[in-house]
């Protein structure tokens, strides 16, 4: 029996020494419950009470240096089989990254900006308000009369009597009049709502950009100054303007505003429906009723107004026939404007 451990110690260190050596399948063959140093130690029931102690003594020798060379082998395998998956994924920190994909500026956004930009050149203020506003705001201080149209509730969104969404970007202007003393010089660009059907050219909702100035002795020719500076920077050196009479109730003389065609120079084309002229705008002296209202003197102070769409100067700037187009937020539609 004891020639027999040798054996079983030696046939070990070979098979684990091998080659091709299955560490698991070795400590099976030898340790396992059916391995052979198991089974020869099952068998010592045989051997005589002198022998039993010194060969089982020698059998877990045996045992003890078959698990520490099976421990020893299965730790190297471990560290190779770890250098090897250091080597094999190694990441090159040096190599470029992908690209992250920026986003763009909305056509809307790049176009307000723009706006704000002009007019903040000529000494104007931006100013914002609340979009829920109050009847008084939107309506009464602008000397809209209780019977307009645009007071119907087929026109306005009301949420209670008195308080809405405001219809126009003015009720931010009736507010700074109000709170401010003259010399007043403010735009107010912001979201405004509508109960209109969506269409091509319509939306419940869509954004304006105001103007307003009152000091002592403006008239309408620092309208005219303004917008035409405001039209050349916008559309171009040689773009003229022409004023049209017309009739808002917050602002008398009232008129609505053209710029010569910037495609056609004037001479008729897609744009301009062979016009020669874009309506962008309307514009007037403020009423004298509005100043009043909102605690001006309109003996002692005169001022204009005017009221543009800004996204209909996106879609005459960039050609854009159809208004969905800025709100279904297509990335191929958007990205045309970085
Ligand atoms: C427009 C056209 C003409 C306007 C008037 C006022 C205020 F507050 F002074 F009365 N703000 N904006 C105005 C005047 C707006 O939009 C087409």
């Amino acid at each position: 029996m004891k020639t027999k451990l040798e054996e079983i110690k030696l046939a070990a260190k070979a098979a684990l020494d091998a080659e091709d050596c299955d560490t698991e399948q070795v400590r099976i063959q030898y340790l396992g419950k059916k391995g052979e140093l198991t089974a020869l130690l099952r068998s010592m029931g045989s051997l005589s009470p002198e022998e039993r102690p010194i060969i089982g003594q020698l059998a877990n020798e045996v045992r003890t240096y078959i698990e520490e060379a099976i421990a020893q082998k299965k730790s190297e395998e471990g560290a190779k089989a770890l250098e090897k998956k250091l080597i094999e994924e190694r990441i090159d920190v040096t190599l470029p990254s992908k690209k992250p994909s920026v986003g763009t500026r909305h056509p809307l956004a790049i176009t307000q900006r723009k706006l704000e930009n002009i007019f903040q050149t000529m000494g104007f203020d931006i100013v914002h308000g609340p979009e829920v506003e109050y009847d008084y705001y939107n309506f009464k201080a602008l000397n809209i009369p209780e019977n307009h149209p645009a007071r119907d509730t087929q026109d306005t969104f009301y949420i209670t009597d008195n308080i809405l969404l405001r219809s126009q970007t003015s009720p931010v202007q009736a507010r700074v009049m109000e709170k401010q003393k003259p010399p007043i010089r403010i735009i107010s660009p912001g979201r405004v709502y509508r109960s209109d059907a969506v269409d091509a050219t319509h939306s419940p909702m869509f954004h304006q950009l105001e103007g307003l100035v009152i000091d002592k002795n403006i008239t309408m020719s620092d309208l005219k100054g303004t917008l035409d500076t405001f039209a050349k920077t916008m559309f171009g050196e040689e773009t003229n303007v022409r004023f049209r009479p017309h009739h808002f109730p917050f602002t008398e003389p009232s008129a609505e505003v053209d710029v010569s065609c910037f495609v056609c120079k004037g001479k008729g084309c897609r744009l301009c429906k062979g016009e020669g002229w874009i309506e962008i705008l309307g514009a007037g002296m403020v009423h004298p009723n509005v100043l009043r209202i909102c605690g001006i003197d309109p003996e002692e102070y005169s001022g204009f107004a005017f009221g543009m769409g800004i996204e209909r100067i996106v879609m005459i700037k960039y050609g854009i026939d159809d208004m969905r187009y800025l709100y279904e937020n297509d990335v191929r539609f958007l990205k045309q404007f970085s």
